[in-house]
């Protein structure tokens, strides 16, 4: 009963986006995310679509595939989209130039997704070589940007990262089962993992903050 409850009255029905350059892994992600494991994937022509449940959210994901004939079109998949995941080849530098400019600045600029979040894949973070967190802000200039966003690195591949993105992303699309799922354990948690992990503590540092600000109030609010 609990779980027909969630599922009819609780989940939040979400439009997101998967967008980057071509073969840098976003139907490996989909797939990755909708059936939890790898498959083999061909270079997609037109489109791939699934509905993807997390938690309490659940993400109808266009992953759109990305040609150099094929980018001019993404701006058709932009409408009722509230996320948009970019996803980057962190081993290949030479193509960052092009990721901000057919795809990157194309989608900030778009007045449809003016209030959509932005998550930053860096995938196949399991390759060597690949790009760090402050490369990858810098040459893109994430800084900068007005909308909400983070950077994760990931292994489309081997699942690396993928549950950190997806809280982050649920969290900011309102997931309730995400803000009441932080204890003051999973706090102290996340502090040693601060410490462990230099190259992505500043996205561990953007999650906990995120995270744990709206738990603290209600923990306030209930002490009144
Ligand atoms: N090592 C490694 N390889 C990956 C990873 N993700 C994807 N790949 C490989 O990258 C290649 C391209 O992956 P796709 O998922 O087809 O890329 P795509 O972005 O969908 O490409 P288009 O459909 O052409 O737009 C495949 O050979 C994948 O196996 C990853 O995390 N690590
Ligand atoms: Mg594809």
């Amino acid at each position: 009963m609990g779980a027909i409850w969630t599922k009819i009255f609780r989940n939040k029905e979400v439009r997101v986006l998967l967008l980057g350059l071509d073969a840098v892994g976003k139907t490996t992600l989909l797939y990755r995310l909708k059936l939890g494991e790898f498959n083999l994937v061909i270079p997609t022509i037109g489109f791939n679509v699934e509905s993807i449940q997390y938690k309490d959210i659940n993400f109808t994901a266009w992953d759109i595939g990305s040609r150099d004939k094929m980018r001019p079109l993404f701006r058709h998949y932009y409408k009722g989209t509230e996320a948009v995941v970019i996803v980057i080849d962190s081993h290949d530098k030479e193509r960052l130039d092009e990721l901000n400019h057919d795809v990157i600045k194309p989608a900030l600029q778009a007045e449809e997704l003016s209030s959509a979040c932005f998550l930053f894949l860096a995938n196949k973070c399991d390759m060597e070589p690949h790009m760090s967190s402050e490369e990858i802000h810098d040459r893109l200039g994430l800084r900068q940007l007005k909308h909400t966003w983070n950077l994760f690195h990931v292994s489309a591949l081997r699942g690396d990262g993928l549950t950190e993105a997806l809280d982050w992303l649920a969290f900011q699309l309102g997931s309730e089962e995400i803000r009441k799922s932080v204890t003051p354990e999973s706090e102290d948690k996340m502090d040693k993992a601060l410490s462990g992990l230099p190259y992505c503590s500043r996205a561990y540092t953007a999650i906990k903050c995120l995270f744990f600000r709206p738990t603290r109030q209600d923990r306030q609010d209930e002490g009144r």
